[in-house]
């Protein structure tokens, strides 16, 4: 009886870690914060929508270095997404301050 106990105890939790997410899903958020983007490099799936979040007090943007995407000026809270559908590195600045800059890899 106390076998039978333990295999379903066992079972139950063997259960459970088959539903549990095997790893959590990566950042798909970038921060827009002092003058840097954060993360500055990004590794991703293909299909994910990375979203950037301005938190300065000053407008930036976020635009391709082979203009495969250009947002307009991302005021104070405000984003800018974007979906990457095919594997690749994609670098992007600020072209405001084109110091900034960051990568975003797609698996
Ligand atoms: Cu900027």
């Amino acid at each position: 009886m106390r076998v039978l106990m333990v295999l379903a105890v066992l079972l139950a939790s063997a259960v459970a870690f088959a539903q549990t997410p095997v790893a959590a899903q990566p950042a798909t958020a970038v921060a827009i914060d002092n003058f840097m983007f954060s993360p500055m490099t990004i590794e991703v799936e293909r299909g994910t929508t990375i979203t950037w979040v301005n938190k300065d007090d000053i407008p930036h943007v976020v635009a391709s270095t082979t203009g495969k995407f250009k947002s307009r000026a991302i005021d104070t809270d405000g984003t800018f997404a974007f979906t990457f559908t095919e594997p690749g590195t994609y670098e992007y600045y600020c072209s405001i301050h084109p110091k900034m800059v960051g990568k975003i890899v797609v698996k």
